[in-house]
């Protein structure tokens, strides 16, 4: 079980259509692959998406930085050592995604070397969960046609809708438009990225109060500590930390001050380890998570349906997993499927997935 060797190999997909949203926007799925190498001949994988726009990590970064730094601090661990492991990473801030591929990659060559699935090793509650779909900036109609024909074709009845950025009275449409058009059996809610000032968030709750919206996301960045704090204490629309919580200590500051109600889990920002830390802060303190989208391809999406169904907690809203759908193409042998408005999770040993060599040859970009 010992460390031999870890990949960082670059990788582009493009997307059919761009996904846009208030702190930036994708055209193509510019990941990490990551493979974690063992000296029984297992190999475990992940994927690293980079998002500058959220946490400062490029495709370049992530891959120097595992490189240079995470690979030579591993190789010679066993996979059992995992808080060796963590402590390690940790000598370096930040490269949340980088961290944690590898730290999912290592769970994933845990799970094949055990013949186990990993959703398994991490809880075993559920094999499914269901799914929640993002939606982008787009004019109102084609935000309606697409959230349309996902309900009609894969059977998703849960929407969040990205906000922020736009001036107010245009994302106030978008959803009045999403609403009208999906009917009340429908659950819609918002995330900002940050775009809005506490001021304009108010406004726009205000707007939108007869809309039934269950969640409030990120509306204003983490810095307007006064402001966050006034926001949620005034709205009846729980407000969920996204990006300005990415680690246990801001989790902590972000309940702690009132700055939101409740904290959404990303693992490919905190890996299946952070995040079982994380969900376990969250239930302890009585706060709701929700399972986000790092705008992950079908790697990162069976990682996160993975953690997700694995734990109680995490298991009863709908998770953010049909990103993917977004993508010309993606590297597993056998896709991913949403039906019925669910995602099962892979059975399997480890992650119970695996990589297409042709697809990787054609992608990879290294
Ligand atoms: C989300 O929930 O914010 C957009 C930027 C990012 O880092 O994640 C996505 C989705
Ligand atoms: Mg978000």
């Amino acid at each position: 079980m010992k460390i031999v060797a870890i990949e960082a190999v670059p990788f582009t997909i493009p997307y059919r259509k761009p996904l846009r949203f208030a702190s930036g926007e994708v055209h193509e799925a510019d990941h990490v692959l990551v493979r974690v190498h063992t000296d029984d001949g297992v190999v475990g994988v992940a994927e690293a998406p980079p998002r500058p726009y959220t946490y400062g990590e490029t495709q370049a970064s992530i891959r120097a930085v595992i490189d240079q730094i995470f690979a030579p601090e591993l190789v010679g661990l066993s996979l059992l050592e995992r808080e060796v492991v963590h402590a390690r990473l940790d000598r370096t801030v930040g490269n949340p995604a980088a961290k944690s591929a590898v730290d999912m990659a290592c769970w994933d060559a845990l799970g094949r070397t055990l013949d186990l699935p990993v959703t398994q090793l991490l809880g075993g509650y559920s094999d499914r969960m269901r799914v929640s779909h993002m939606v982008g900036f787009a004019p109102d109609g084609a935000m309606v046609a697409e959230a349309e024909r996902v309900r009609d074709t894969y059977g998703i009845t849960t929407f969040k809708v990205k906000v922020g950025r736009r001036p107010v009275s245009v994302d106030v449409g978008a959803c009045r438009a999403l609403r009208e058009a999906l009917g009340p059996d429908v659950e819609l809610y918002v995330d900002g990225n940050r775009g809005w000032t506490p001021s304009e968030a108010a406004r726009a709750l205000h707007a939108m109060a007869d809309l039934d919206l269950t969640l409030s996301e990120e509306l204003c960045p983490a810095d307007d500590v006064l402001g966050r704090r006034w926001l949620t204490a005034r709205t009846t629309v729980p407000t969920v930390a996204d990006e300005s919580a990415v680690t246990s200590g801001q989790v902590t500051r972000e309940l702690l001050d009132g700055a939101a109600t409740m904290i959404s889990i990303k693992t490919a920002r905190t890996g299946f380890t952070a995040s079982q830390r994380v969900l376990h802060q969250c239930e302890g303190l009585g706060s709701e998570v929700v399972m986000g989208n790092q705008i992950d391809g079908q790697i990162g999406t069976a990682c996160t349906v993975a953690f997700g169904a694995a734990h109680r907690h995490s298991a009863r809203r709908a998770g953010e997993l049909s990103n993917f759908l977004d993508m010309a193409d993606d590297l597993l042998a056998e896709p991913l499927e949403i039906h019925g408005g669910e995602l099962a999770v892979r059975p399997g040993p480890g992650l119970g997935i695996e990589i297409d060599p042709d697809k990787l040859a054609h992608y990879r970009t290294d």
